[in-house]
């Protein structure tokens, strides 16, 4: 067995007993209440989901297994002569929990270098989609074709132990991860490169080859590097992750999960924000023209969104009640390598005056901007031009996440997930005092 694989089963066969002694001993004790809002409200804030890989808190943002991202970023091993990690070190460290050796991380870019060959059939079905497609729908699409290779739906027709279900959740996760970039750079140069691509470069890491396939000189290999870290994972909550665990908890296969979770993300109040900001940073600059923008016309504009009734795209979170730490981190990447661009000007100028105005608006709990008010214009700068790709670039970032997330649930047996509805009446009965919360039932 790999080393990946045989220090995960460690992990994990020292993690089982801690899930079944809460279970068993503790599984009575309460973590929180559900009131009327949160039913009705997405559920914000209840606690009913579990993930070690990595946790929000809604003051310092998110840390991936303990660490910030900049002790993430500073901890785990680099390719010679880069900025930023590999992500098949960060894939290694959110599944175990350890940092790995450069030889460690260089098994698993060698095993994925050997399984990132796109089977033809998904060609045929990305170039028989009109090219007008959005990419989301077309990355979702080959993700979901490939689902005739899993290793889990046959070892699962065949019978297997609960215990093992990790084990081809894993190779399945492994598979699928190895060929993301691929596909997502097949997408990219099919749909606004002239149908031109670019063969994979055997000797390079998943990102660096991403960088390569989609055409792009250094240091994109490095933005590649941190956009994938950066976006990988934001606990379980959030719509793609949570999608994805749910789906998976149907012992739907990694396939079926991941193409699920993708078409969550597409969603403008999530991974399709980063679009969104540049549409929004883009139409602000046809109505000013040449004009150099200043904090009084970015307010006026903040303010013709808010009162057509639109959202501010990048800011605001279900969680975070401070600017995301991976705007932060994005913000320095863009200080120390592009300082003079103008659209990172202009996104700093609204980063100034934006909080102010949602305040002053009044209704969103978090006035801060998010990972997607930055990312885009990092993309911009480097010659990734076509900002209805940004939420592709998301996913391949979020796959990483997410795919450990749900190696993890099979290996402590996580059942299939099941909320209880009630009605509008009942709920009209309790806050009335016609019945008390406890007649409500528990089935
Ligand atoms: N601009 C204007 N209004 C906003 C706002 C923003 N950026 N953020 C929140 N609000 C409004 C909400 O629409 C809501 O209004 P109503 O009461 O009229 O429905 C009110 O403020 C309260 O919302 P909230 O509790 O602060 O925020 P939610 O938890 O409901 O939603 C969102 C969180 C991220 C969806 C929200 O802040 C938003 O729409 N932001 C803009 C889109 C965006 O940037 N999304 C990306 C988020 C990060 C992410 O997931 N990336 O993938």
């Amino acid at each position: 067995m790999a080393k990946l694989k045989e220090l995960l089963a460690q992990k994990i066969a020292e993690h089982r007993p801690r899930t079944q002694k809460l279970l068993k001993e503790h599984g009575d004790v309460k973590i929180g209440e559900v009131t009327i809002a949160q039913a009705i409200g997405g559920a914000r804030g209840v606690r009913c989901l579990v993930t070690d890989i990595s946790y929000l808190d809604p003051f310092e943002g998110i840390r991936f297994r303990g660490k910030t991202i900049p002790e993430t970023l500073a901890a785990l091993p680099k390719p010679e002569g880069c900025e930023y990690p590999f992500v098949e070190a960060h894939w290694w460290f959110l599944l175990t929990g350890e940092v790995p050796t450069y030889d460690e991380v260089m098994e698993v870019v060698k095993d994925w270098q050997a399984r990132r060959t796109i089977p033809q059939y998904v060609i045929d079905l990305l170039r028989a989609m009109p090219r007008d497609t959005h990419p989301m729908t077309m990355f979702s699409a080959a993700i979901l074709a490939m689902q005739r290779e899993s290793v889990f739906a046959k070892r699962y027709a065949q019978g297997m132990k609960k215990d093992e279900y990790w084990e081809p959740m894993f190779e399945d996760c492994t598979n699928l991860l190895a060929k993301l970039p691929s596909i997502a750079a097949y997408i990219y140069r099919m749909k606004y490169k002239g149908d031109e691509h670019i063969p994979p470069d055997p000797n390079l890491d998943w990102a660096g080859n991403f960088a390569h396939q989609m055409g792009f000189a250094k240091p994109y290999d490095d933005v590649a590097r941190m956009y994938f870290i950066l976006h990988s994972d934001h606990e379980s909550g959030n719509v793609s992750a949570h999608t994805v665990h749910l789906v998976a908890s149907a012992l739907s296969d990694a396939y079926y999960a991941l193409s699920a979770g993708i078409n969550g993300l597409a969603g403008p109040l999530h991974g399709l924000a980063n679009q969104e900001v540049l549409r929004w940073i883009q139409n602000f600059q046809a109505k000013f023209g040449g004009q150099e923008p200043t904090e009084e016309t970015v307010r006026e504009a903040l303010w013709e969104t808010l009162r057509s009734g639109q959202v501010i795209p990048g800011y605001g979170h279900a969680v975070l009640r401070k600017t995301d730490p991976r705007f932060t981190a994005q913000m320095e990447f863009a200080d120390k390598h592009m300082p003079d661009d103008p659209l990172f000007k202009l996104v700093k100028l609204i980063y100034k005056v934006a909080p102010q105005v949602l305040m002053e608006h009044g209704k969103a709990k978090n006035p801060w901007p998010n990972v997607d008010a930055h990312s885009g214009v990092i993309q911009w700068h480097y010659g990734l031009r076509e900002w209805d790709f940004y939420t592709v670039l998301f996913g391949v970032g979020r796959a990483v996440g997410v795919l450990a997330n749900i190696t993890w649930d099979r290996a402590l047996g996580y059942p299939i997930e099941r909320p209880k509805s009630v009605t509008t009446q009942m709920l009209e009965d309790v806050a009335s005092g016609k019945i008390k919360p406890e007649d409500l039932g528990s089935e």
